[in-house]
Order: structure tokens, then C-alpha cells, then sequence
């Protein structure tokens, strides 16, 4: 009966429409940000913030999944469960990953209620697949002078022959903040103070709110990255920080938002890989009631894998791994066409589970919308919009369902385009997921819920003076767990 009941909850949950098919996610349950990102001899390694009780956030273990080539995922064992009566005893939160000496090590955030938050410390002597804790927390304590909001998440690196850590933090009444510790043998730590302290009461050119989780920290292009996930009021989002790091400071010249689809890009972690590149996941946020989520019984998403970059204007920008090229099916064209100003135009591309690119010059006055998911009569689309004289890319959410239960606004990106610069967008859909990438310079990921099984269409639309469609195929993409 048991048996039958489960296998029953799983194919729901297989043939729900919602489910993407060729981004990560485990069988069920909760999900949320990556940890632990790893590339460890031939073989990928992703654990995740993870409730295998249900579609909730609580009691968080970490799960655990390997790869041969970041798009094809098998799912492994639990590697972190809470300790009962341990610095862990209510969750194991978010960390890192590192390879010390041979030893593989995590390095992660132990959570016990009300609000205790103590860096612990696990190893792996089987290859990644069972982890035994270090007994005690690693930092038994936040530094006593600094009256925080919070003390967790970590990311760890290699130094002038020493291991450099932060941990995310807010400090009352002064901003987000990430605090660096140095060790000889990621046991015993020295604290060095706070790295770099935002500014709550700043709100250009983004306000960096008043506490900074997951913080990443790398070198890049010749000066370094620091990426932290801003934890406030909703929206939450994550900012990207570029500037100069020296004797344990770094002072950022260039802050901005890491993507503009705010809470559906969170808490993204990096990891180096040998043929040097940066890869990046993020976790892409449920955008549905706590009841919707319950009733489908699982929440949460991998971004596709993306290499981190700077962009042609300066700004750090996560795009799809080259790789992703693989999961391209059957193709599908559209001829290059002049779009006149007034009704759709449909285009013979449809689809839930596409790749699309799109390159388009935009009217010199008015607007251009590529309409996604869209049903025939058009009450249900997801309508991606640029503004030449707002410079703004925007996916409009207020019609992508006909269900209440889903979030409804929209996300605006800044995008300049120089006067004969086309519009270059790729675009991913994959059932309640759609990650957008602009121009190789911005990116919008967000959750969409289309309520109708004939909301597949692809369409344009202008307002104003005509556009011209440069280019557009799209592709049936893979099913990496068929
Ligand atoms: N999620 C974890 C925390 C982190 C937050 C808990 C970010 O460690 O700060 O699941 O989503």
C-alpha cells in the first residue's frame, strides 16, 4: 500500500507540467540554495539545502547529487542530517566545500532554535558519499564587539599558504556585512575582522539591505567579486560587488544586482574548475503560495550551471556553461521578418521545454515583446518587453496565469542598447521556469504557472514605429532524467 501510495505521489509529480525537466531538482520535497559545489577528479558534486520531509523549510539536511558534465545529474544519499542535541540539532545550513590536502571537507553552518548559528565541520573518507562531523563547532562564537544580525554561510580559500574564510553577517543599525577569518588548519580560526561593511541607509545604485548571506569571494579579471545574497524584507535578491581586495579589505567600485529576477536568483554559489573557468548555480525560488507548493510536493530549482564573467559594460554576469549547447533537440526557425506596429504575430515555435534565441532590432519609438507561454487568445503570456527610451528589459508577469495562487509582478532589467545594437536574447523554458540573458550583459530568471495546457504559443508583438526580426530558432531541449 505504502508502495503503491509513493509511486502514485511520484508520478504526479513527474507528469506535472510545472516540473522542469532539464534543470536539477530532487525526486521531492524542498530544495533550496546550492552548497558545497565541488569539482572532485572526474566528477561534479552538488549538495543542496534540503527538507526530505516535505515541500517546507525546516529541519534542513543536505542532499546530494554528482554529475559527469553539469547537465546530467544522479541523485546520492544524504550527506548531512542534524544532530540531535548538536550545534546542528534544528539544521544543517548553507557552506562550502574545499579539498584539504586529499581530505574532501565541508564546511557549514550549524543552526539550533531559537536563532544559534555555529560553523561546523565535516569530512569524507569514502569519496563525498558519508561525512563524519567534527565534534565541535569550528568558531564557537560571533566576535563579541559586533552587535549582528546573523553569523552564516561560508566560503573558503586557499591564501599565502593559509585558509581564508567569510562568513555573512549584518551588523545593527550600519548594513550587510562579511566577516574574514584566517586558519592553519580550517579547526582553529583567527578573526580578521569585517571584510567590507555596506551601507543601509544607501539606496544608489542598489540598496544592499541589512544583512549579506552565502557570500562568494573570488578573483576576477584582474580585480575580485564579492557575491552576496541580500536577506531583508521581500524582495530578496543577490548583488555583485567588483573592486579592489588588499591586507584583508576590499573596497567595491562597482555594486549592482547579480540578476534581475530578484528572489528567483538566490543565494548562488561559485566553484573554480580545472580548465578555469568559474561555475556558477542559484537556487530559483518557488513564486506560489505555501499552499500551491505543499499541494505539488516539491519546491525549488537549480539555475542552468553558469560561467561567471564580466560583462561588456563592467558587470559581473553568470551565463549558461557552453555545455547546455548539448541539450538542444529538434530545431525550429522563423524567417527574418519586419514586425509592424498592432496585432501578434505568431511565430511556429511553441513549447514548454525550449531553447530560444532571439535577435531583434527594436523600434526606434515604442516597444518590442516577445510573448511566452502564451495561450491562442492571449490571456495567458509571459511578455518580455524592451524600451529603448527607458532602457529597460522587462518580463511581465501580471498574465502568465490565470491562477491567483502565483505571483504576479514583474522584474525590470537596465539595459542600454548603443542605436544600431540588436536585441539578443536566449531564452530557457523548462514548465515553471524561465531564465532570460540579455545582450550577454543581464539576466532575469524567474517562475512562471501557466494554467492552461494550450499556453505553448510564441508570438511578437510592437508598439510604435515597426522592428525587425534579425533571428529566431529554438529548440526542443532534453529531458536529463528521461
Ligand atoms: N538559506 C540557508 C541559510 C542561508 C539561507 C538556510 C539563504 O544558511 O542564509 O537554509 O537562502
Amino acid at each position: 500500500m505504502t508502495l503503491f501510495l509513493m509511486r502514485s505521489k511520484e508520478q504526479g509529480m513527474i507528469s506535472d507540467p510545472h516540473r522542469p525537466r532539464y534543470h536539477f531538482l530532487p525526486l521531492a520535497n524542498w530544495m533550496n540554495d546550492p552548497n558545497g559545489l565541488i569539482q572532485w577528479g572526474e566528477t561534479f558534486h552538488l549538495f543542496y539545502q534540503y527538507n526530505p520531509a516535505g515541500a517546507y523549510h525546516r529541519n534542513i539536511h543536505w542532499g546530494h547529487a554528482t554529475s559527469a558534465d553539469l547537465l546530467y545529474w544522479q541523485h546520492q544519499p544524504i550527506a548531512l542530517a542534524p544532530t540531535p542535541g548538536g550545534p546542528d540539532a534544528d539544521g544543517c545550513w548553507s557552506g562550502c566545500a574545499v579539498n584539504d590536502y586529499g581530505t574532501p571537507t565541508l564546511i557549514y553552518t550549524g543552526f539550533r532554535l531559537p536563532e544559534e548559528q555555529t560553523p561546523c565541520l565535516a569530512v569524507s573518507r569514502d569519496g563525498l558519499l558519508t561525512w563524519q562531523k567534527w565534534p565541535e563547532p569550528i568558531i564557537p562564537a560571533p566576535p563579541a564587539d559586533l552587535d549582528l544580525l546573523g553569523f552564516r554561510d561560508h566560503t573558503v580559500w586557499r591564501e599565502n599558504g593559509r585558509w581564508a574564510m567569510l562568513i555573512g553577517a549584518g551588523i545593527r543599525g550600519q548594513g550587510g556585512t562579511v566577516l574574514l577569518y584566517r586558519s592553519d588548519d580550517l579547526r582553529r580560526w583567527e578573526y580578521g575582522g569585517p571584510l567590507v561593511i555596506g551601507d543601509a541607509g544607501q539606496f544608489d545604485p542598489v540598496w544592499t539591505g541589512t544583512l549579506w548571506e552565502c557570500p562568494d569571494f573570488f578573483s576576477l579579471n584582474g580585480d575580485h567579486a564579492l557575491i552576496c545574497s541580500v536577506w531583508d524584507r521581500c524582495p530578496y535578491y543577490t548583488i555583485a560587488m567588483r573592486g579592489a581586495y588588499r591586507d584583508g579589505r576590499f573596497t567595491p567600485s562597482l555594486t549592482h544586482k547579480l540578476d534581475y529576477g530578484d528572489a528567483h536568483f538566490y543565494a548562488p554559489q561559485t566553484m573554480p574548475l580545472r580548465d578555469g573557468r568559474r561555475i556558477m548555480f542559484g537556487w530559483v525560488m518557488e513564486g506560489r503560495s505555501e499552499a500551491a507548493v505543499l499541494a505539488a510536493g516539491w519546491a525549488g530549482v537549480m539555475s542552468l550551471p553558469r560561467e561567471v564573467q564580466v560583462s561588456s559594460d563592467g558587470q559581473v554576469v553568470a551565463l549558461p556553461i557552453a555545455e547546455v549547447t548539448q541539450l538542444r533537440g529538434m530545431e525550429r526557425r522563423m524567417s527574418p521578418a519586419r514586425i509592424m506596429p498592432g496585432a501578434l504575430q505568431w511565430t511556429p515555435i511553441c513549447g514548454a521545454h525550449l531553447e530560444l534565441e532571439v535577435v531583434l532590432l527594436p523600434p526606434s519609438q515604442g516597444t518590442c515583446s516577445v510573448w511566452l507561454r502564451a495561450s491562442p487568445d492571449g490571456a495567458e503570456a509571459t511578455i518580455l518587453r524592451y524600451n529603448r527610451a527607458t532602457a529597460t528589459l522587462t518580463l511581465d508577469r501580471s498574465r502568465s496565469s490565470l491562477s491567483s495562487d502565483v505571483w504576479h509582478d514583474s522584474h525590470h532589467a537596465p539595459l542600454p542598447l548603443a542605436p544600431d545594437e540588436p536585441l539578443r536574447l536566449r531564452i530557457f523554458l523548462d514548465g515553471s521556469l524561465i531564465e532570460v540573458f540579455a545582450n550577454d550583459r543581464r539576466s532575469i530568471t524567474s517562475r512562471i504557472y501557466p494554467s492552461r495546457p494550450d499556453s505553448d504559443g510564441v508570438a511578437l508583438q510592437v508598439e510604435g514605429n515597426p522592428a525587425e526580426l534579425v533571428m529566431m530558432r529554438a529548440w526542443e531541449m532534453a529531458d536529463i532524467w528521461a
